[in-house]
């Protein structure tokens, strides 16, 4: 797309977004030196592990020092939960979100006033990018709660100094009667739920296309280009794709400009990496790879080299849109086996280890992920126990009921059971393929 054809709107800003680049790496680099310096004065985690590495704080003076620093993993922060790796007093603590679906513990992210600010500041420039201003009206339709979609759009658009509707997910009347009552020029949603929203209007005798709204900014889980072309038609609107998560800050890490070309990095505040997931090896633009990310000015949560466990690649050439940010490529899947199901993140050993509790079933499973209409699906299929065998219907639908309440209490998300005999689910020598995801989603090349 040229220059000419974006429809340009006052770039909120503008400063952290169209830096020279020598200046943006001079900014990194102090802000690195300063991020270490206080991890190992304020986190004992860190110290531990910068010491055990062998860095002194007072050697990293520049963003190019990065690579030699130690990475973190989700599960290093699940071991210090809740609040082991706050870099602020808890006393400064304002707000705390968590990671929705995990083993049982979830990951914390708390932020203080200026976090605060920080999400805002990122959430307003992510808003804005695909032209939101002050006179929009914003229809926040992710979770509210622990998950931080909801409150990270909210934030955003009162930063930005648009009207927020905070209406969270679900109760679709009521999202449809709001936006026309209102006149939302704003969606912001899971894509599967956008999608589910124009399906319904259309079964309630409304036009999507009549709604007001003019342009959807979508993320939290994979959609493809296929997936963005049917919501742009089906609802007239443009469709953005948005990304974050509640390590680095939540939504806000990056998103789409009018260009929509890639998603732009805010990378004065969230450094980004890819890496060979298997040697750890920084890999150039256009290699793909694993994104890191690096908490450049968080106070509450910072975090060091993360690795996101999301694939897809850089791209540094300049964008029409005049912002001097680094771009990624939309995620193009994950290389750990954790599925977004309904915007909810899920391991399959959460499964697991509810099935381990209920008598009458053994960890021998199968799930099954498939969309109908825009929704997601999962049926879990479960082998009895050869002990506890039954044939009596009564019986076996009372388990599966019960085995739908354990993992909705856990994942919460709705599955379906089903009850396989025992001995039926094929045993397997290496990993286990007890996945079937039948989405055809997450690529979008
Ligand atoms: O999903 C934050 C978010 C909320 C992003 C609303 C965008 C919009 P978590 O629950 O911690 O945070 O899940 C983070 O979701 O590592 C990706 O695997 C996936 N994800 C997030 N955005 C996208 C996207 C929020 N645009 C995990 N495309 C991430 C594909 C996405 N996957």
């Amino acid at each position: 797309m040229s220059s000419e054809t974006l429809t340009r709107v006052a770039m909120w800003n503008e400063a952290a977004q169209t830096m020279p680049r020598a200046a943006l790496r001079q900014l990194q680099s102090d802000r690195l030196g300063a991020l270490v310096a206080t991890l190992h004065s304020s986190v004992p985690f860190y110290r531990d592990r910068l010491d055990l590495f062998g860095v002194r704080p007072a050697s990293v003076t520049s963003i190019d020092d990065l690579a030699g620093l130690p990475f973190t993993a989700k599960d290093d922060l699940r071991q210090v939960y809740p609040f082991g790796l706050l870099a602020a007093p808890k006393e400064d603590i304002v707000e705390v979100h968590m990671s929705s679906g995990t083993t049982g513990t979830p990951v914390v992210g708390a932020y203080t006033a200026a976090d605060l600010r920080l999400w805002g500041d990122v959430m307003a420039r992510t808003l804005n990018m695909g032209g939101a201003t002050s006179s929009d009206i914003i229809q926040a339709a992710y979770g509210y709660g622990l998950f931080t979609g909801g409150l990270g759009v909210h934030h955003g658009g009162i930063a930005l100094g648009a009207m927020v509707l905070p209406m969270s997910s679900g109760n679709s009347a009521r999202q449809l009667a709001t936006m026309r009552d209102f006149g939302s020029t704003v969606l912001a949603c899971t894509p599967s739920y956008a999608l589910f929203l124009a399906e319904y209007a259309r079964e309630q005798g409304i036009d999507p296309r009549q709604l007001p709204v003019r342009m959807g900014f979508f993320g939290a889980e994979p959609w493809s280009d296929a997936m963005r072309a049917q919501l742009e038609e089906s609802l007239g609107i443009k469709a953005y794709d948005i990304y974050g998560l509640t390590e680095i800050i939540g939504p806000g890490v990056g998103g789409e400009c009018e260009a929509q070309d890639g998603l732009h990095l805010f990378e004065d505040v969230f450094y980004p990496e890819i890496i060979d997931p298997e040697t750890g090896r920084p890999l150039g633009p256009g290699e793909k790879g694993e994104l890191v990310l690096t908490t450049l000015t968080r106070q509450g949560s910072p975090v060091l080299r993360y690795r996101t466990h999301d694939i897809t690649y850089l791209i540094d050439e300049p964008c029409p849109c005049g912002r001097t940010t680094r771009r990624i490529h939309r995620l193009m899947g994950r290389n750990d086996d954790m599925l977004i199901i309904r915007g909810v993140n899920v391991f399959p050993r959460q499964v697991e280890e509810v099935l381990l509790r209920i008598d009458g079933v053994e960890p021998y499973y199968r799930l099954i992920v498939d969309r109908q209409g825009a929704m997601d699906s999962i049926d879990v299929e479960v082998e009895m126990s050869e002990a506890l065998f039954t044939d009596e219907i009564g019986d076996l639908v009372a388990l599966e009921r019960r085995i739908e309440a354990d993992l909705k209490s856990a994942l919460l998300i709705q599955t379906r059971a089903h009850l396989v005999n025992p001995k039926t689910i094929e045993r397997s020598e290496g990993k286990a393929k007890r996945i079937i995801d039948r989405r055809a989603v997450p690529t979008s090349a």
